[in-house]
């Protein structure tokens, strides 16, 4: 059998008490058979990028490894989105629970549903800081090293959130 991909899932949550959002997310990925080595950043908070008037958000990023193509992939993702009563509404809005596919092994992937890397990802210190955590050497399609990124996009207020 060829080799599994490498995989980055983005997530994020303002409402519902955000922390335990995304231990339930967490939980989800790692009971499905198809997902392995699943792990997970720490949790970090920061303000809202886009609307001012929401809530702060908790941020992490999660790690894993599948046989899965990625539309499979993302069906999950929008399957646990949903179990967490997820509904869209406004762009950059408040939400219970977000996945994002940020990265799939080095595809650069341009579907009307799916587009890898995932868009904004250089912008994002929620995204950029939770990665380095667990990939410091990462390079990522497109947009270069890990590293790179992370030198020029700045931290200010995203703080990791101490677990117990
Ligand atoms: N889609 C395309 N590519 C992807 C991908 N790589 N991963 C499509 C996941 N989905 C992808 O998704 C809308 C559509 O995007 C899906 O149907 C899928 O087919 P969505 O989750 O409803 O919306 P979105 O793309 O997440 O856009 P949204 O919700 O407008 O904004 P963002 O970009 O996710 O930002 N501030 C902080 N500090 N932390 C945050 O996590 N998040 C947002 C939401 C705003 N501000 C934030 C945070
Ligand atoms: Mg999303």
């Amino acid at each position: 059998m060829s080799k599994p991909v490498q995989v980055f899932v983005g997530l994020g949550s303002n409402l519902n008490q955000p922390v335990e959002q995304l231990k339930r997310a967490v939980a989800a990925l790692l009971d499905v058979v198809d997902l392995n080595g699943v792990r997970c950043s720490s949790f970090y908070s920061g303000k809202p990028m886009g609307p001012q008037d929401q809530p702060d958000y908790v941020n992490a990023v999660v790690q894993l490894e599948t046989y899965l193509k990625p539309r499979p992939l993302l069906q999950i993702l929008q399957r646990i989105e949903e179990q967490q009563g997820r509904i869209r509404e406004r762009r950059w809005g408040e939400r219970t629970i977000d996945l994002d596919l940020l990265l799939y092994g080095d595809q650069c992937i341009d579907l009307p549903e799916l587009t890898v890397p995932h868009i904004g990802l250089a912008e994002r210190n929620f995204v950029l800081y939770p990665l380095q955590e667990m990939a410091p050497d990462l390079y990522i399609p497109q947009l270069g090293a890990l590293a790179q990124l992370i030198s020029a996009c700045p931290r200010t207020d995203l703080q990791k959130i101490k677990q117990t």
